[in-house]
């Protein structure tokens, strides 16, 4: 009480909050006035943000503790009178007739949507001490995540312009990141010091995610920091504080005046993804839908979360993520003997979520504006023994961005869009050792199986477009098995689309398995190149580039490194290759006007 006379208004009426919760403990250290007065102003700060940050304060965060503690203790099923049962939605093939319809359709919605990249988790299972936007998602170009994202964003802004009628378009796409104690300053630093990859500064804007107080027992006293008794100690709670995030920040009303429909959420290291973008925006504009989420085929029991339609005994039904520890049990419990198992396709009947979330804007305002962007939280504790009356550790509540339809009526459009995984999705989540225990069949997602994928899929891009390319080789990078296909890449300019790549190749062309061929450029057209070694081209926005003829060179070669070499630097050492460029063909053009490259 004597403590009161340090206290600021403010800071008394957190005190009372905190005493009438039950939280008396957190004071009873707390010496005479005069002592460690500046450590007692310091924890009321970090209640004040902690405060803050939470749709409805401190009060809701530990009412909402205590409700999913008992339910935990209870051993309550969230899913509890709900049947699974196998969705249905879009399922696409890349490139036939319907793709590309979609993916035009999808270029043109473009100008009129907003990027949000959720990249506040440390990837602790990857264990790579950088943050992962800073990840080389390949070795060819060495381009960063996060590059690569910003540059596959322009081009889809460039692309969209360009189908507006009158020409006149001056849209800029907003990108948010997502960021957290752990990677804030360091995705702040990558941006500054390359300028933004390109894009505006004003056009980017970082939203930190805070982190909420731990609980120690099913009473939900708040927990202090082992190491500091004036702190408390916190955790992350998901990246489901994305939705809340954008709430207070006011940028979907800037973005709903700016004309804006759509919002697209994605992770932090799945290159592929904008491959599948423009399609599933055409897929949300043509179907209408409020929430699409973007799936891929999953294995059995793959650490994926599974599209799932759960019916309750109430007859309501929703359309959602399950995640992968829950669908398993969850099947068994409802008639599914056989629990998650894969279907004559050899895929599980329920497809893979891959966390890439398109929103309606509007629809998704008047939502957040009901529960001040709070959505569905769950609660993990691990308790001492069997009688759950104390835990081993503090817990703390969580939530995930995809869990946001849970919130929805059941009149609000859901859907899904099934994309070929080649094309979609190849994420870095796994450091090699795990990577290399991944049972046979099962995606590694590594680094090494990141890299492996984007050459991958463009060699089958370029396949559909008529190229022969030449079939992979198996290799073993850190002990994991990966095709190896020529190693193809392009800038994000090259082409947003299908379409576009059709109108940049053709049939008469050629690539050899230990090919490697960069493209840097918007304007280059292959042209009856057969290519049996290292071409790479870079030509600047106004220079039209016609690559013809036959090139061959030494190459460069895929080198094996050990991920325990530490002489090597990390990034190299995760994929387990480096590249050992012996020779190739550069070309460039830097000038206005048109060109015919003959070799
Ligand atoms: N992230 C944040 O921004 N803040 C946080 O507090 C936590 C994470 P993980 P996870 O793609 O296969 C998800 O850790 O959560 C960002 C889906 O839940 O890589 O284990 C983080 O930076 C699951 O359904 O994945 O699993 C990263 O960009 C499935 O789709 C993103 O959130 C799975 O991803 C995901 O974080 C998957």
């Amino acid at each position: 009480r004597r403590n009161l006379s340090l206290l600021s208004p403010e800071e008394i009426l957190l005190a009372k909050i905190l005493l009438q919760e039950g939280q008396k403990h957190l004071f009873d250290h707390w010496p005479e006035p005069g002592f460690d007065d500046q450590r007692k102003k310091n924890f009321f700060n970090q209640v004040a943000r902690l405060n803050t940050s939470y749709p409805g304060g401190l009060v809701s965060y530990i009412s909402n503790g205590r409700k999913l503690l008992a339910d935990a203790k209870a051993g309550k099923n969230p899913y509890d009178g709900f049947t699974p049962s196998i969705p249905s939605g879009e399922v696409l093939t890349f490139g036939d007739d319907k793709f590309i319809l979609l993916e035009e359709a999808g270029v043109r919605e473009a100008r009129k949507a907003a990027f949000v990249l959720v990249a506040g988790g440390l990837g602790e299972r990857l264990g790579y001490k950088g943050i992962k936007l800073a990840l080389p998602s390949e070795t060819t170009s060495g381009k960063c995540f996060l590059q690569h994202y910003i540059e596959s964003i322009l081009a889809l802004q460039e692309a969209s312009c360009r189908l507006v009628v009158q020409g006149q378009c001056e849209a800029e796409i907003p990108l948010v990141i997502m960021t957290s104690d752990d990677t804030h300053a360091p995705t702040l630093v990558l941006l500054e010091s390359n300028c933004y990859f390109g894009m505006k500064p004003t056009q980017v804007k970082l939203l930190k995610q805070e982190k909420v107080a731990c609980l120690s027992d099913n009473d939900a006293r708040i927990a202090l920091d082992p190491n500091d008794n004036y702190k408390i100690q916190t955790k992350p709670h998901g990246h489901g504080d994305v939705h809340t995030l954008l709430y207070s920040s006011g940028l979907l009303k800037l973005w709903q005046s700016a004309g804006l429909k759509w919002v697209l959420f994605f992770q932090d290291t799945n290159a592929l993804l904008f491959k599948a973008i423009p399609a599933s925006l055409g897929v949300s504009s043509t179907k209408g839908y409020q929430v699409n989420s973007l799936a891929v085929p999953r294995k059995a029991k793959e650490a994926m979360g599974g599209i799932t339609k759960l019916t309750h005994l109430d007859g309501t039904t929703m359309v959602i993520n399950v995640e992968y520890n829950q669908l398993d049990p969850l099947l068994r419990a409802t008639g599914y003997a056989d629990g998650d198992v894969n279907c004559e396709t050899g895929f599980s009947p329920f497809p893979g979520n891959i966390n890439q979330l398109i929103l309606e804007l509007e629809p998704y305002m008047q939502e957040l504006s009901k529960t001040q962007g709070a959505i569905p939280e769950f609660v993990n504790p691990k308790y001492k023994d069997s009688s759950k009356a104390s835990f081993k550790t503090s817990t703390r509540l969580e939530c995930m961005m995809q869990d946001y339809p849970k919130n929805l009526s059941a009149s609000a459009r859901i859907g899904f869009t099934v994309m070929d995984k080649w094309l979609a999705y190849a994420p870095v989540k796994n450091n090699p050792e795990d990577a290399s225990k991944v049972p046979k069949g099962n995606p590694y997602h590594s680094a090494t199986s990141g890299e492996m994928a984007i050459y991958r899929a463009n060699c089958l891009i370029l396949r559909k477009a008529g190229v022969q390319v030449a079939d992979p080789i198996i290799d073993i990078f850190n002990g994991q098995e990966v095709e190896v296909w020529p190693r193809i890449t392009w800038s994000a300019k090259w082409t947003s689309i299908f379409r576009d790549v059709k109108g940049k190749v053709n049939q008469r062309c050629s690539i050899s398995q230990r090919s490697t061929l960069v493209i840097n450029g918007q304007n280059v057209f292959l042209d009856a190149l057969s290519l049996d070694g290292t071409l790479v081209i870079n030509a600047n926005d106004q220079a039209e580039v016609e690559v013809t003829g036959c090139v061959q060179n030494k190459g460069w070669m895929l080198e094996h490194v050990d991920y325990k070499d530490y002489s090597i630097p990390e990034e190299t050492r995760i994929r387990g290759f480096r590249i050992h460029k012996i020779e190739q063909l550069e070309v460039n053009y830097t000038e206005p006007g048109k060109f015919c490259f003959k070799s």
